[in-house]
């Protein structure tokens, strides 16, 4: 047993609820998380995307229930990523931005996790895929040769197999419980984010050794032909090849199903599709027509086919909650001149939503998200209720008939009726948060975005980021493309807004639920 002593009541209770609670034995579902990469709302066909075809994750929707106003609970991977797997808003902590490769571990060992909640009911747990949240103790300290101390076993994972980042931040290669797999001791890896190594190429100083040249930024070491943002050198037998890593991610995930068919599991496997690099494999490059930003999207729908049709094999589909979702919304130029501007046509990433990743405006942080509980959801169902990653904590607690300790996970609610498709309305409130950190509040048909600093618009990447120095404040019934800020005609309204979100960033409104 780790972490704080205060946890250990809770703890023993919470298994002794499990063993004489309603929620044991069977019943309790295993529960796979997958988590994709800037993939948009309006990217997959069930949400109706035309252009690219995605029938996996149809068959997922078709057995479950499909939200249509579901939200990642930040713009950017990193503070979405906290926010789901420990129930608090990332704002409420300093250092959840955008983490570097060699950040220090963002959530600390004391933290209780989403993995620490299935470990209390018993369940094995394991993560496969993007990290993104930081390894060991402190920025730049890493020995990337060992073992990373404190690592994601020390979150209450069993099994991990990661990128420690992000497909285009060194260092370029997948750490499994906490060391880095296929490791040569000969030839030790260092990384570095302030300088490069000497006499290792970089893409700026040779973009004639680049297969995928950089739009911007991204002109750092070179690997596999692709220049990434940091500084490696060294571990060259380790390095990832970019077009097998949705392969590898899949099988690894799916080993770790089979091995854990007979007791209940929690995987979070979250993919690198679509992010930048965009690499697909041989059997999806050119299948899109839309260049490789397409071809990774329908790579994304093999890996959801993989991971659903392994349950089936297993016998576990009926008693499976499969949850779908992205850490923030879709960007089509994020780095990389791969042609994704250039082939977009007609696919609209964000459905009709304005903005996309970093942005304030719906198509930041809302996402395609499904649940599938064959056993226990209602097939075929869509849900237009306003719901949040970051209620999928205490949400899961009570479908496994977990008890979350005191003061964990403060911003998590139980919203159990609403992701089954009984409650039609969902949350009350919900605060959102853009790559500026400036907050968005989301209430029944209104939104309010907080003043606050930052450019409007990201010309790199071609995104309204939603930042003004004026509040604004929109009807998305009447206007969900957020065209019209009526702030100055609902004077009323906006002073409500205004205050209620106050009132949850300081804590007086909801804190703390446990
Ligand atoms: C940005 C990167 C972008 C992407 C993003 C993180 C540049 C110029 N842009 O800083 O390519 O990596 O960070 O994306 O470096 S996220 O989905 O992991 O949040
Ligand atoms: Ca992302």
């Amino acid at each position: 047993m780790k972490k704080y002593s205060y946890l250990l009541p809770m703890t023993i209770m919470a298994t002794v609820a499990n063993v004489y609670g309603a929620n044991r034995g069977s019943d309790r579902p295993n529960v796979v998380f997958i988590y994709a990469d800037d993939i948009g709302y309006g990217d997959l066909s069930c949400n109706g995307a035309t252009t690219i075809h995605t029938p996996h994750v149809e068959r997922l929707a078709a057995n479950g229930i499909r939200f249509t106003n579901a939200h990642a609970a930040a713009a950017t991977s990193t503070p979405s990523r906290y926010a789901m797997l420990t129930g608090e808003y990332a704002w409420r902590r300093q250092g959840t931005g955008i983490a570097a490769g060699n950040a220090g571990m963002i959530i600390r060992p004391e933290r209780y996790t989403m993995a620490d909640l299935f470990k209390s009911v018993g369940y094995t747990t394991g993560v496969v895929g993007k990290w993104h949240l930081g390894l060991g103790d402190k920025q730049g300290t890493q020995n990337w040769n060992e073992t990373l101390t404190p690592g994601v076993r020390d979150l209450g994972f069993d099994y991990s197999y990661i990128m420690a980042a992000t497909g285009d931040r060194v260092p370029c290669v997948f750490v499994e419980n906490d060391r880095v797999d296929n490791l040569d001791p000969s030839d030790p890896i260092e990384v570095s984010y302030e300088a490069n190594f000497p006499g290792e190429p970089t893409g700026k100083e040779h973009p004639e050794m680049l297969r995928m040249h950089p739009s911007h930024g991204h002109d750092m070491t070179i690997v596999n032909g692709i220049s990434r943002i940091g500084y490696m050198k060294g571990g060259k037998k380790a390095l990832w090849k970019d077009e097998k890593i949705a392969e590898t991610l899949t099988e690894k995930a799916i080993r770790f199903i089979e091995q854990q068919k007979d007791k209940p599991f929690f995987l979070y496997l979250a993919t690198q599709d679509a992010h930048v690099p965009r690499v697909p494999g041989e059997q999806f490059a050119g299948k899109s027509g839309m260049g490789p930003r397409g071809d990774c999207l329908l790579e994304f729908d093999w890996t959801v086919g993989q991971v659903l049709d392994a349950l089936q094999r297993l016998g576990l589909d009926e008693n499976t909650l499969v949850i779908l979702s992205s850490d923030n919304g879709p960007v089509v130029d994020d780095g990389y001149k791969d042609q994704a501007v250039e082939l977009l046509g007609n696919h609209k990433p964000g459905g009709i939503y304005r903005g996309g990743k970093y942005s304030a405006y719906e198509a930041g942080t809302r996402v395609p998200c499904i649940w599938s509980w064959p056993a226990q959801i209602k097939s075929g169902q869509v849900s237009d209720a306003l719901v949040s990653q970051i209620d999928w904590m205490a949400t899961l607690a009570k479908v496994v008939g977990a008890d979350i300790p005191q003061g964990a996970a403060p911003d998590s609610r139980p919203q159990l009726d609403a992701w089954t498709g009984k409650d039609k309305i969902g949350r009350e409130t919900l605060v959102t948060q853009n790559a500026a950190n400036n907050l968005s509040l989301l209430s029944g048909e209104w939104k309010y975005i907080r003043p606050g600093g930052g450019a409007a618009y990201e010309y790199n990447v071609n995104i309204e980021l939603g930042n003004s120095k004026e509040p604004q404040l929109y009807n998305l019934k009447q206007d969900p493309q957020e065209k019209h800020n009526v702030a100055t005609q609902y004077p009323e309204i906006l002073k409500v807004m205004s205050e209620k979100l106050e009132d949850i960033v300081d804590g007086r409104y909801g804190l703390p639920l446990y």
